[in-house]
């Protein structure tokens, strides 16, 4: 016999959930799933700690970040929309300025669906990705950074389980219960995107992951913000204000490490970022070794775009189901009917910007979008290293470089941009991408450190905490 479960008070809502009874019985069917999903593949080890969380109750100001101790298996995984904007019309394509869509229009639902599916499944895939980390946290903090950005991807497949049990019926809640069925990695079942079957097999890795895949997360939501159904957009609209927290943890993650790398060199009076051995010696991260993460989560991130010219993004975009970033901010007709856009191809051996119809480019404008994005932070690492007068700088490979999606796919480039024959690119491929020998080493550095206020001695202490508190605040109270 199944208990009967106040959903309206276990989920903090504003879809009015408890007037709805369809979809609550579809909850209740998918819930119990869920929990199971998230028991054996989410936090491993962790699940009875009490950990210092935000949860969203409401989008109200005051409602949507309240911290408190909380056991992450009772985590209130909210439904939660941003406020509705009122007479909001499609924003681009072919039915640009038309009343955006309250249902699913019968032309684009399997477009849709097939767009709600795959933003639903790599949230769940990050959460599988990380399980391990918990128990090598740097420390406290660290730990309930890590928790707090898997209950919030917990809460966006949430999210996207709700459109897909309210709008899409059977086939919805069928696509509900896959979600939870694909695994990260998995042999028969892996999750529907190259990046998210990787492994994050350490701390450095789950920063790198949250600086530039988490930013992926961040455009792509941007792009479906600006999506002609209206409880899409507003789902993502909420989804961003998420996703902010879980690009702070990557980029001040990274930065800390370059920090107490930078600091233990010059304390030890070493100058060359490439004495290898002698950097190692001190237990802290080699900047060489930063830089082929680096490579290989900027390159990993980039074939999230997909093709650089696609039809289905031309189709999307036509149909008004998916936008570019800041749509609304742009100038131009919304439609692109005679616009083109540069693309980068090899021409005779060469590569070059090529001009395509703009309307065939959108995932190479998202990617150019998203490289951009990605510069600030990169350069207040460099920043960071160079204030402790050390000559090295983190760069962002080339966009060429180790791809497996797209234009790139089948080419061997170096990072500087360079074509190579594959024997060159093989031979070098220590240089660029992560070793062996990196891997041992950083697992070898993975030793939790769980003394509230102390931290692993690669990683420097953040400035400040979370909400006010002080770095040493018991962030994790251990079972
Ligand atoms: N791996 O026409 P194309 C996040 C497939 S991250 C495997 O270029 P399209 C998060 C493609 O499906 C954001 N397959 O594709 C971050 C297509 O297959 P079919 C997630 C790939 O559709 C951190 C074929 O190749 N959200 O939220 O234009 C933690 C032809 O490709 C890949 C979204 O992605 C790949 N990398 O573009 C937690 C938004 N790339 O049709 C969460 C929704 C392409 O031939 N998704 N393929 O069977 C989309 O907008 C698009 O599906 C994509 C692909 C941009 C991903
Ligand atoms: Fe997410
Ligand atoms: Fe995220």
């Amino acid at each position: 016999m199944t208990e009967t479960v106040d959903y309206d008070a276990l989920i903090p809502n504003n879809v009015g959930l408890a007037d709805d009874p369809k979809l609550q019985r579809a909850l209740e069917k998918w819930h119990p799933g869920y929990l199971d999903w998230w028991n054996s593949m989410g936090p491993e080890g962790f699940q009875m700690a009490d950990v210092y969380l935000r949860t969203a109750v409401s989008v109200e100001k005051e409602g949507w970040a309240k911290f408190d101790y909380v056991k992450m298996p009772e985590y209130r995984w909210g439904i939660l929309l941003a406020p509705a904007v009122e007479e909001r019309a499609i924003p681009c394509g072919e039915h640009v300025g038309e009343p955006a869509w309250m249902e699913v229009p019968g032309a684009y639902r399997a477009m849709l669906r097939r767009l709600i599916v795959i933003q639903g499944d790599t949230e769940p895939a990050s959460v599988e990705q990380q399980r391990h980390l918990g128990s090598v946290s740097p420390s406290l903090y660290d730990m309930r950074n890590l928790f707090q950005v898997n209950v919030e991807e917990g809460r966006h497949l949430w999210a996207m389980v709700y459109l897909l049990q309210k709008y899409f019926g059977r086939d919805g809640r069928d696509e509900a219960h896959e979600l939870l069925e694909r695994q990260s990695g998995s042999e028969e079942k892996p999750r529907m995107l190259g990046a998210f079957n990787e492994e994050t097999p350490d701390w450095l890795s789950f920063f790198m992951f949250t600086y530039f895949t988490d930013r992926d997360g961040k455009m792509q939501l941007e792009a479906l913000a600006h999506s002609g159904f209206d409880p899409l957009s507003r789902t993502c609209r909420f989804m961003l204000a998420e996703e902010a927290h879980h690009m702070f943890v990557g980029y001040t993650g990274v930065k800390r490490i370059v920090q107490r790398t930078a600091e233990a060199m010059t304390s030890a009076g070493i100058e060359d970022p490439y004495d290898i051995e002698a950097v190692r010696a001190l237990g802290v991260i080699d900047l060489p070794a930063i830089q082929r993460k680096t490579n290989l989560h900027f390159s990993l991130t980039l074939d999230l775009f997909g093709s650089e010219e696609s039809t289905n993004a031309a189709n999307y975009f036509n149909a008004g189901v998916k936008g570019r970033y800041h749509e609304d901010k742009l100038q131009d007709d919304h439609q692109l009917r005679n616009d083109t856009y540069p693309v980068m191809k090899l021409v005779d051996g060469e590569l070059q910007l090529v001009e395509v119809p703009a309307l065939n480019a959108l995932n190479a404008r998202l990617r150019d979008d998203f490289i951009e994005d990605c510069r600030g932070g990169i350069s207040r690492w460099n920043r960071e290293i160079s204030s402790h007068g050390i000559d090295f700088e983190i760069t962002m490979p080339h966009v060429a470089f180790n791809r497996e999606v797209g234009e790139f796919a089948d080419l061997s480039i170096s990072p500087a941009g360079r074509v190579v024959d594959a024997p060159t690119f093989e031979a070098k491929t220590s240089t660029w991408l992560p070793t062996s020998e990196d891997r041992a080493y950083i697992e070898e550095l993975m030793q939790p450190q769980f003394e509230p206020g102390e931290f692993a001695g690669w990683i420097a202490p953040p400035q400040r905490g979370i909400q006010n508190k002080t770095p040493n605040f018991l962030y994790v109270k251990l079972p």
